[in-house]
């Protein structure tokens, strides 16, 4: 949704409720996930279904003007690498909120440290001043990125870890995505009301806190 909103591609979206999920999604997303992009109309108009965000990021880059890799071959080869990246890191930050009780608490710390730090110092050696990854411009490692930075930033106005403020050039990066329009813009209204339902009914740690506090003020 970054990608193409960054794009200014014309797109509209289904939510697909993953609870409950329809057969016309599971006919058309192999693993059962989202996202999934459905190109050229329905199936039945001949359109094509395309699934793993990194898949429909480069096949959004290709397809579609203004680019967001860098012309550099080497930088566009780190760029993929950092966002290759990913996995391993949102599964360090979203461990610390998919947590029960605080059993673990130290190893979940560090476990996200470790991945804070090795982006934090990819983020120093970079050689432009940001915001965005590759400078002033929004860059698909930033579009990769910006959906767990952006609910780590949410959760963590409960779980208050302190983690990101650790860590200068992530948390500021953090910030100037979370600044962004096409980043905010990508997830409806109701998102976070619902990510924070779905933490409750989970019986996750930081869904009592969100129970407890609703209120609580953003950053
Ligand atoms: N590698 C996949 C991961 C997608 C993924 O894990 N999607 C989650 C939501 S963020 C999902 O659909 N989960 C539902 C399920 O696994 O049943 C991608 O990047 O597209």
């Amino acid at each position: 949704m970054i990608v193409l909103r960054a794009k200014n591609i014309a797109f509209d979206v289904t939510y697909i409720d993953l609870r409950n999920k329809p057969d016309w999604f599971l006919a058309i997303s192999p693993h059962g996930k989202v996202p999934v992009l459905q190109v050229g109309g329905s199936a039945e108009e001949g359109g094509q279904a395309l699934f793993e965000s990194n898949a429909i990021a480069e096949f959004l880059e290709d397809a579609e003007q203004p680019h967001l890799h860098p012309e550099d071959l080497l930088q566009r080869a780190r760029n993929r690498a950092w966002t290759d990246f990913v996995p391993t890191f949102a599964g360090g930050l979203s461990a610390l909120y998919y947590a029960s009780s605080e059993d673990g608490r130290e190893e979940r710390f560090a476990a996200a440290r470790q991945r804070l730090g090795k982006l934090e110092a990819a983020l120093a050696e970079r050689e432009n001043p940001g915001p965005y990854f590759n400078g002033p411009e929004l860059s698909l490692v930033d579009a990769a990125y910006a959906p767990f930075l952006q609910r780590f930033r949410h959760v963590d106005r409960w779980l208050q870890s302190g983690l990101l403020q650790e860590f200068e050039q992530v948390s500021r990066w953090a910030d100037a995505l979370g600044a962004s329009d096409v980043v905010s813009g990508s997830v409806p209204e109701n998102f976070f009301a619902e990510f924070n339902g779905n933490m409750q009914r989970r019986g996750f740690l930081v869904g009592r806190l969100m129970a407890e506090n609703p209120e609580v003020s953003a950053g």
